[in-house]
């Protein structure tokens, strides 16, 4: 772990031609239509509908629509200057029991949406899995069961048969630490169980899923076109509140389950051997079978990195109260197996709405570290950005300072570790539009754009603006400059 590092930012900050400027979203907190065209419930529509899991009941039913205004966000995307857009499939509107044949009518919303963004200049850049399992494929046992992997596999040769002569930029899983640990750990994710062995149990399903992807995305996509593979990795850059040995451990344990978990099979072929001691306690791991990490190893061509704020930690003290705000959301259930004696702290100083710290140093440190782990391998920024409590103005305009601040810091820290050697290839900003936030429903808002939930109208924020310039430019100019 380095600390942040403090040289002089490069006067001119110009990133080069070819860097991808792009705004993501997820399937699930934009489409809506729920029901429509086939589409059947996936974990997130069965978790929303239960009463108690989300802020105030709400759910994706309609979310902002983009399903039926998909023509009117490209519009936007263009406005805004983006040269790339990161979104995701929704698997049970193109697979809806999660196994067979696919519905056309499920695949032609992306093929269209595919073809809407070529024509206008802006590369796709597509996501199999952002957290929305087919609920049939959860009442066969999810991700814990290895079937799930299997029928990942076959879903992804399905939309790369669908959109592969269209789409250079594959990302099979989104975040899969918030799919296992969130999801069937602490259970503030969909689908909300909270079983410690079932989380690491998934987490190697997501592995292997991940590589069974890969190869079908091989096997499937047209010989002959260039292609993008990658993962998107919520990379946690976790730091220690002391020097102590005990608060050294607690970042080694944090990084395990955390990071270690996910690149030591996808990059390695191997689980690290200390995540297997810290969780020995909980299982044997004998649902890894031989040549399944060997499989999650398959060549990737970019790493995606998700960062928005690092990870403090300690170790807790015998007999000590035990401080559970890792920023993750509330629950008696960790999410951290292997992990117990772990304190998670909040840093001092400026937070986001959603509470997060805002550091950019950790980002940099972050980017440095993954690129001197594996060099050669290309990363983008695959997500980051800011909530916060927009005002809108009388006019209906959102003027947003303080998320041009936060993205303006975060592109600094990622043209200094740029100039510093790491190879970047994007940023992708979260989010294009306001969205369901998971478990906080609308109440956040990430959106570059602002959308009104009662009109669905979409306004830009004057953040989007500022973007705008950047991303057509090329050059980073101060949120401020004009
Ligand atoms: O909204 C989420 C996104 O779905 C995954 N990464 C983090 C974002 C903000 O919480």
């Amino acid at each position: 772990m380095t600390a942040s590092d403090t040289r002089p930012l490069t006067a001119v900050r110009s990133f080069p031609p070819g860097f991808l400027w792009g705004a993501a979203t997820a399937a699930y907190q934009i489409e809506g239509a729920a029901a429509e065209d086939g589409r059947t419930p996936s974990i997130w529509d069965t978790f929303s509908h239960t009463p108690g899991r989300v802020f105030e009941g709400h759910t994706g039913d309609v979310a902002v629509d983009h399903y039926h205004r998909f023509r009117e966000d490209v519009a936007l995307m263009s406005e805004l200057g983006l040269n790339s857009y990161r979104f995701s499939v929704s698997w049970s509107r193109v697979q809806p029991t999660g196994r067979g044949p696919a519905v056309q009518k499920g695949l032609d919303f992306y093929r269209a949406l595919v073809d809407e963004l070529l024509a206008a200049g802006i590369e796709p850049a597509l996501t199999l899995y952002h957290w929305d399992l087919p609920q049939e494929l959860e009442d066969a046992g999810g991700w814990p069961e290895r079937s799930t992997a299997e029928r990942f596999a076959e879903y992804a040769g399905i939309v790369a048969d669908a959109v592969g002569d269209r789409v250079s930029r594959w990302t099979t899983l989104n975040e899969p630490w918030c799919s296992a640990f969130l999801g069937y750990g602490s259970g503030v994710h969909a689908p909300g169980r909270t079983d410690p062995v079932a989380a690491l149990r998934a987490a190697h399903h997501l592995n292997l899923g991940h590589g069974l992807a890969v190869r079908a995305l091989r096997a499937a996509l047209p010989a002959g076109r260039p292609q993008q593979l990658s993962v998107s990795l919520n990379l946690h850059e976790v730091r220690p509140l002391t020097g102590s040995a005990g608060d050294l451990d607690a970042v080694r344990r944090i990084d395990a389950v955390g990071n270690r978990i996910w690149l030591g099979p996808m990059l390695e072929g191997a689980y690290p051997e200390d995540l297997l001691a810290d969780t020995a306690h909980l299982t044997d791991w004998s649902f890894v079978r031989d040549g399944d990490t060997a499989t999650a190893k398959q060549p990737l061509d970019l790493l995606a990195v998700n960062y928005y704020a690092p990870t403090l930690v300690s170790e807790v003290a015998e007999g000590a109260e035990k401080p559970q705000d890792d920023g993750h959301g509330d629950s008696e259930h960790s999410p951290w197996p292997g992990a117990d004696r772990v304190a998670f702290h909040r840093a001092p100083g400026e937070r986001t709405a959603m509470g997060w710290p805002v550091d950019a140093g950790a980002l940099y440190d972050l980017l440095k570290r993954v690129s001197a782990a594996y060099p050669g391998l290309p990363l983008v920024i695959s997500e980051n950005g800011a909530a916060y409590e927009d005002v809108v103005g009388p006019d209906g305009s959102v003027h947003d300072p303080e998320r041009a601040a936060y993205v303006h810091a975060h592109l600094e820290a990622v043209h200094r570790a740029m100039a510093d050697g790491v190879d970047v290839r994007g940023y992708f900003l979260w989010s294009l539009l306001d969205n369901f936030e998971w478990a906080y429903g609308y109440a956040k808002r990430f959106g570059a754009v602002r959308v009104d939930y009662d009109t669905l109208e979409r306004t830009p924020k004057s953040s989007a603006r500022w973007y705008a310039r950047v991303a057509r430019s090329g050059e980073l100019t101060a949120p401020d400059a004009g």
